[in-house]
């Protein structure tokens, strides 16, 4: 009887003294994470780089942000005159907005970042000027070629444009036809002149703002010779 309780009792020790060093491995293995995360204080901190504080817009937005964080930015919000908007949990952080959805005026862009123990940092306020009545053109010219210049194979078509907001796009036109667009700066085109006939060619341009205002064309005339 004794025997067998003396057994029982070294038995339940050893089953506790395992447990222990189970506990005491497990407790060695997540305590570090668990304490990494909990010690975590530092905040994120957060840019918007683009649009630049006191831009006037237009059209649909790009709102670019950079956010960094001593371990790791986990999302990045956009606020909108204080109000949290839109979300982003993966880098880089950018954001469309829809000016047209705001009203004309002044608005104010924030972006705050949230790392993973839950701290938060916000960027500088950003002021926009929404102008989605503007009517000024965007102006455009062809800078290469040359007016009159004589080409042969693969042609590069270079175009400058500026508007006083923002240029959504540029358009080509060969003899009068839409051939091609291009909707980033900079606006540059190919074309491969053996698809065309020896001979004169005019070739046009004309730019679009995000207001949907029309540049006049900027037009050259070249003669291929393949
Ligand atoms: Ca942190
Ligand atoms: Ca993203
Ligand atoms: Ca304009
Ligand atoms: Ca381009």
């Amino acid at each position: 009887m004794n025997k067998t309780l003396s057994k029982n009792v070294s038995l339940r020790e050893k089953a506790t003294g395992l447990f222990a060093v189970l506990v005491g491995m497990s407790l060695l293995l997540f305590q570090p994470s668990v304490a990494l995360a909990a010690h975590d204080s530092e905040p994120p901190t957060a840019s918007i780089t683009s649009p630049a504080n006191g831009a006037t817009v237009a059209g649909s937005l790009m709102v670019d942000v950079s956010a960094s964080d001593d371990a790791k930015v986990t999302k990045v919000r956009l606020l909108v005159d204080g109000e949290l908007k839109k979300l982003d949990e993966t880098s880089p952080y950018k954001f469309y907005l829809n000016t047209r959805l705001l009203s004309e005026g002044s608005h104010s862009l924030v972006a705050r970042a949230y790392d993973a123990a839950g701290n938060t940092g916000n960027s500088s306020v950003v002021m926009i000027t929404v102008d989605n009545n503007e009517s000024v053109p965007p102006t455009v010219s062809i800078t290469s070629p040359m007016n009159g210049a004589t080409v042969s194979g693969t042609l590069m078509i270079n175009t400058f444009a500026e508007d006083n907001v923002r240029v959504s796009k540029v358009r080509l036109f060969v003899d009068g036809k839409f051939r091609r667009v291009d909707r980033s700066a900079p606006y540059r085109f190919f074309i491969n002149t053996k698809f065309l006939s020896n001979g004169s060619h005019v070739l046009r341009v004309r730019a679009y703002d995000t207001a949907g205002n029309i540049s006049e064309p900027s037009t050259i005339t070249i003669t291929v010779e393949n």
